[in-house]
């Protein structure tokens, strides 16, 4: 389908039911300082997956779910053909779970604005070559688990499903036994996908940052996924007494976490490139405030936009622990919790979020995205991008997260668009 002819597409997103839809989906996890809190797996994530697979019915999609737990429904192409199909799908879809106290857009925008879009389609009459398959990955956040992307990566086969279900939360809950949450019953489809069999896939995503909206840009279009080095490190000191400990005999734990932490933030900044560093996470133990911390646990979050600069700075941050357990006597323990490839998203994808933007009669970008996304994965088995809208101040993971409902309302309208090229070409 050409540009123009997704120009001549009649279509007519349903701002009410959008937002319905975000507002619903908000109410869930909803905590006192108004972010969202929906583990993977927990009550709440399926809780929204349910509203989900109500509203992929109403939309007329034949819903299933995998081995892994994804929610995964077909709208038919032109033959009639939904799962057992000669040609590849082109597929769409993000997350319901949520970091702790997050926003309310970060995944579901993507999953209802699916929906939407698909139901704008409908409405316009349009019909599609190819089935158009909508997704909702599990456990993208890993704030349960220990690695996040979860559903993507066993779409892609970058984890096996087995090692999936074998995942064990901090608590001892087997992913397996997590699953029973989600009461699905009946047959699973397979999480994999076999590239090929996916013709292209494309997110719809609030962008998480200040972009598009000190550019007064309208849509973004995602060309690389940055990657991710997450180490949990443990810091054995000696817990004693505030006051009658001298400062010369004290094994502090909290203050080497400190050293490192200070560590991370300047070799993020001399690496540079687009790599930054973060300490999210950290417990003192066992947290008197009397007493000198005996023991810490942190975890680091590194990103950067290529292989070799996530390397250099996850090796600088690493190696600093040795000299810092020596100067301050404390023992140091460090795990590799996870490490995602920095990944390019696919030229057929981005030129067709670029036309659907143009057909749309909107402004666009072409921009990488320092979040990762379920589509890093996906693009592993298929041709992907992602569509950005504007977020508010640049704010995410946090209960400011906002887009104006205008930048909602267009991100559907482009979605469906994308969708109706890649799915007729
Ligand atoms: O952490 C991320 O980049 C994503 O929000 N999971
Ligand atoms: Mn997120
Ligand atoms: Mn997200």
């Amino acid at each position: 389908m050409s540009a123009t002819a997704a120009g001549k597409l009649d279509i007519n997103v349903s701002e009410t039911q959008l937002l319905a839809d975000l507002e619903r989906l908000g109410r869930i996890g909803l905590g006192a300082d108004g972010g969202i809190t929906r583990r993977a797996l927990s009550n709440e994530d399926a809780e929204a997956r349910s509203y989900v697979a109500e509203r992929m019915r109403a939309a007329g999609l034949d819903v299933r779910h995998d081995e892994v737990g994804n929610l995964r429904a077909r709208r038919p192409a032109r033959d009639g053909a939904t799962w057992n199909t000669r040609s590849n799908v082109v597929m769409t879809g993000s997350h319901l779970d949520s970091v702790p106290s997050g926003g309310k857009l970060d995944g579901p925008l993507g999953v209802v604005g699916a929906v939407c879009a698909v139901e704008a389609l409908n409405a316009a009459g349009v019909q599609t070559e190819r089935p158009i398959e909508l997704v909702v990955f599990v456990g993208e956040e890993g704030s349960r688990f220990k690695r996040g992307t979860i559903g993507s990566a066993a779409l892609s086969g970058h984890v096996a499903v087995a090692d999936v279900l074998a995942l064990v939360d901090p608590d001892g809950v087997i992913y397996r036994n997590a699953m029973a949450t989600y009461g699905d019953s009946g047959a699973a489809i397979p999480a994999r996908v076999e590239r090929g069999s996916v013709h292209a896939f494309v997110e719809l995503h609030v962008e998480q940052g200040g972009v598009l909206e000190s550019s007064g840009t309208d849509i973004g279009a995602v060309t690389t996924i940055a990657g991710l080095v997450q180490h949990m490190v443990t810091f054995h000191g000696d817990a004693n007494h505030a006051g009658a400990t001298p400062m010369h005999l004290r094994r502090d734990a909290l203050l080497a976490a400190a050293q490192w932490a200070l560590g991370i933030e300047r070799a993020a900044r001399e690496v540079g490139g687009g790599a930054v560093g973060t300490v999210g996470k950290l417990t003192v133990e066992p947290g008197g405030k009397n007493i000198i911390p005996g023991r810490v646990d942190a975890i680091c979050d590194l990103r950067a936009p290529t292989p070799e600069l996530l390397t250099a700075l996850a090796g600088f941050v690493i190696s600093s622990l040795h000299g810092i357990g020596e100067q301050r006597g404390v023992e140091i323990e460090q795990q590799l919790l996870q490490r995602v490839e920095p990944g390019p998203m696919h030229e057929l994808a981005i030129a067709a979020v670029e036309r659907a933007a143009a057909a749309a009669g909107l402004s666009s970008l072409r921009m990488p995205s320092g979040a990762i996304h379920d589509a890093l994965h996906v693009a592993e088995v298929a041709p992907a991008s992602m569509i950005f809208v504007p977020s508010i101040g640049g704010k995410s993971h946090c209960p400011t997260e906002a887009t104006q409902p205008r930048d909602l309302v267009r991100g559907v309208d482009v979605l469906a668009r994308t969708l109706a090229i890649l799915a007729n070409e």
